[in-house]
């Protein structure tokens, strides 16, 4: 027999107090949070009826995951990044924004302040042997028209699907650049093709999903930040197609119109036009449509913040 005591008089008005609810100093904002979580969560202990003993499972998890810094992770893993994104999309719907590249999940490896530089940029420091990559396109508005100057800030993984910063065997910055469009909003990008990302095997995001049945991986992709004045931000990637994990993604970040076409080209005079050597380089070419900015408070729903400036 379930035994529940979170509607009674006096455990509703022990939170209030916890919450602070019954005094006037603080964030009101974070009182009605915090008030509104702990109802949620003693309801779920009675409806769920979760034991002492999972109630201090969870606790000590969250003190590996936060040890861990997988909080990000977990969090795109349990698909609630990636609905953000659709509620983003609902309230654009509802507002009348609709048009251009659909946006997709951040993910928890971007890194402020990558080198700036115009039109064109290297992204690897040569020491992955990978293969080649020029990654190029255009930044248009949703008529077609391109943008010039706007910032184009890309990152992504190496060739074992890591990330630099994050792994500290790679040196500053590397795979990660921002690039200003030309006078044709054209972006271009020397690079190694990225493999997919898998969550560290040892990790807390993993051993839910172990849990779940499920596995912590993406298929190969780039991120990028889009943005110019007069513009919406974009947060997007493309996904490469041919990856198995394309339409299987732990991180449910492959939407129609992100998926990015590669070609493998064998021609040793094509390879040194492109700046690269030997006779094997892939191309990747995708434009971006960014919106038009609309009222300055819509504008603050896409606003994260960030530890890494
Ligand atoms: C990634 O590279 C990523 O893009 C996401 C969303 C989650 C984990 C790793
Ligand atoms: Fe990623």
């Amino acid at each position: 027999m379930s035994i529940k005591l979170s509607h009674t008089e006096s455990v509703q008005k022990f939170f209030k107090e916890v919450s602070g609810l019954d005094n006037d100093q603080g964030s009101p904002r974070m009182k009605a949070l915090v008030n509104r979580i702990l109802l949620d969560s003693i309801r779920l202990i009675e409806d769920m009826e979760v034991t002492t003993e999972e109630f201090w499972k969870a606790v000590d998890y969250l003190n590996r995951m936060g040890a861990r810094s997988e909080a990000g992770l977990l969090v795109a893993g349990l698909g609630l990044e990636h609905y953000l994104d659709l509620l983003l999309d609902a309230q654009d719907e509802a507002a009348g924004l609709l048009g251009g590249t659909p946006r997709t999940i951040e993910g928890p490896l971007y890194v402020a302040g990558a080198p700036l530089s115009e039109g064109e940029a290297r992204m690897d420091d040569g020491t992955d042997p990978g293969t080649p990559m020029y990654l190029h396109g255009q930044v248009l508005d949703v008529d077609g028209k391109p943008v010039a100057g706007a910032v184009v800030d890309l990152w992504h993984a190496n060739t074992k699907g890591t990330y630099s910063y994050f792994d500290s065997r790679q040196s500053e910055f590397n795979l990660r650049r921002r690039i200003v469009t030309d006078a044709d909003g054209r972006y271009r990008a020397r690079s190694i093709v990225p493999s997919g990302y898998g969550c560290p095997p040892d990790g807390t995001t993993q051993e839910v999903l172990n849990l779940l049945g499920r596995h912590g991986n993406r298929p190969a992709h780039i991120h990028f930040f889009i943005s110019a004045p007069g513009y919406r931000h974009l947060t997007t990637q493309i996904n490469l197609a041919g990856d198995e994990y394309l339409w299987d993604d732990f991180a449910y970040a492959t939407r129609d119109g992100l998926i990015g076409d590669i070609a493998f080209v064998e021609n040793e005079t094509a390879a040194r036009d492109h700046g690269f050597q030997g006779n094997r380089f892939a191309e990747v070419k995708f434009d971006f449509q960014l919106q038009s900015a609309p009222a300055p408070d819509a504008e603050q729903r896409n606003a994260r913040p960030r530890a890494l400036q």
